[in-house]
């Protein structure tokens, strides 16, 4: 090809043909037994998408359980919290959620900083002008960026920090995953920042498992998104017709777990990761877990990161909580 031979034309096709970052962890996790796949592959552009729908199906309790204790209890929590925050929100996606707060915390404050982290663009995008539009208090600073990097960006947020990490999105981490990443987040704060943590509990496995399993097939469409995403950015061929979407209540571990199962035998060819992988009938990768707590679980894993529960707010059915924990 022509535009191999000059400078600009070698970076263009080394940009085309230069595996993402996440190759390393994909390569690794089709190539152990049980296979696994990461769970932050599911929010790409389409995927964020399909997890906002999915926020909104009527098996899906968590994000409305939330919305209910954020509506009821904003004023105590922003009162709680106290004055002059930063607001940092951890995952933000389309802060569907967070106007609420915002608006009670603008109440006590004068100017609101909020600055929404996320690894999509386009959330992020939606996100700052969702909250420009209803909270005309705040000014928003989107940061992109992949908490597998760390959470140097906090220290760029000056004053009183208030962290935000809603929707139970720590309940994909294992605990002892989520004791590291709230003790990096714990690094970065000073004493008397504050974190307001969403945390799903346990309950009833004829509830858990069609909000992960929904009538009209979303989540099965949001899990399988991941498999087309490989098959576009790292040139897979995933048959996606022969998986099905597979939830689990696992009680032992407390958690649920989500699965693309095969239903008969395929072999799939990576191309950008030279592999090919051979997949029987009914085997399984596993592609997350969605971890639910106890009030003192919650507690074990704030203590161990370095934060002290403050107060905990729940719904009416008790089905979800907000935790307030001081660094
Ligand atoms: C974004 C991690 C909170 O675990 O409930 C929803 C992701 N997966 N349906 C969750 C999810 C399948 C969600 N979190």
């Amino acid at each position: 090809m022509a535009i191999l031979g000059d400078p600009v034309g070698q970076m263009i096709a080394r940009e085309l043909i230069s595996p993402p970052p996440y190759a390393e962890e994909v390569l690794r996790g089709l190539t152990s037994r049980p296979k696994t796949l990461p769970f932050k592959l599911f929010y790409d552009h389409v995927g964020s998408a399909l997890f906002e729908e999915i926020t909104a199906l009527p098996e899906y309790y968590l994000s409305r359980s939330e919305l209910e204790i954020l509506r009821e209890f904003a004023g105590e929590i922003a009162e709680t919290v106290g004055p002059g925050n930063n607001v940092v929100e951890l995952g933000s996606g389309t802060a569907a959620k967070t106007c609420t707060l915002l608006q009670a915390l603008a109440r006590r404050q004068i100017r609101v900083p909020y600055f929404p982290v996320d690894i999509s663009p386009a959330a992020l995008a939606e996100a700052r002008q969702r909250v420009e539009q209803q909270c005309p208090l705040t000014s928003v600073r989107p940061v992109v960026a992949d908490f597998g990097n760390g959470f140097g960006f906090l220290r760029d947020v000056p004053g009183r920090r208030l962290v935000l990490y809603l929707g139970s999105s720590i309940g994909n981490f294992d605990p002892e995953a989520a004791i590291a990443m709230l003790r990096s987040v714990h690094e970065e704060l000073a004493p008397g920042d504050a974190l307001l943590l969403g945390t799903d509990l346990i309950k009833d496995a004829s509830i858990l498992l069609p909000a992960y399993d929904d009538a009209q097939g979303v989540t099965a469409e949001f899990n399988k998104n991941i498999l087309r995403r490989l098959n576009r950015e790292l040139r897979a061929n995933f048959d996606l017709s022969l998986f099905r979407h597979l939830a689990r209540w696992n009680p032992h571990s407390s958690r649920m777990e989500i699965y693309l199962q095969c239903k008969r035998p395929q072999s799939v060819h990576i191309r950008m990761l030279q592999l090919s992988v051979e997949l029987a009938a009914g085997e399984r990768i596993h592609t997350e877990n969605s971890y639910k707590y106890t009030l003192p679980m919650v507690e074990t894993i704030l203590c161990r990161a370095g934060f002290a529960l403050q107060q905990t707010w729940y719904d009416s059915r008790k089905w979800f909580a907000l935790h307030l924990a001081r660094a």
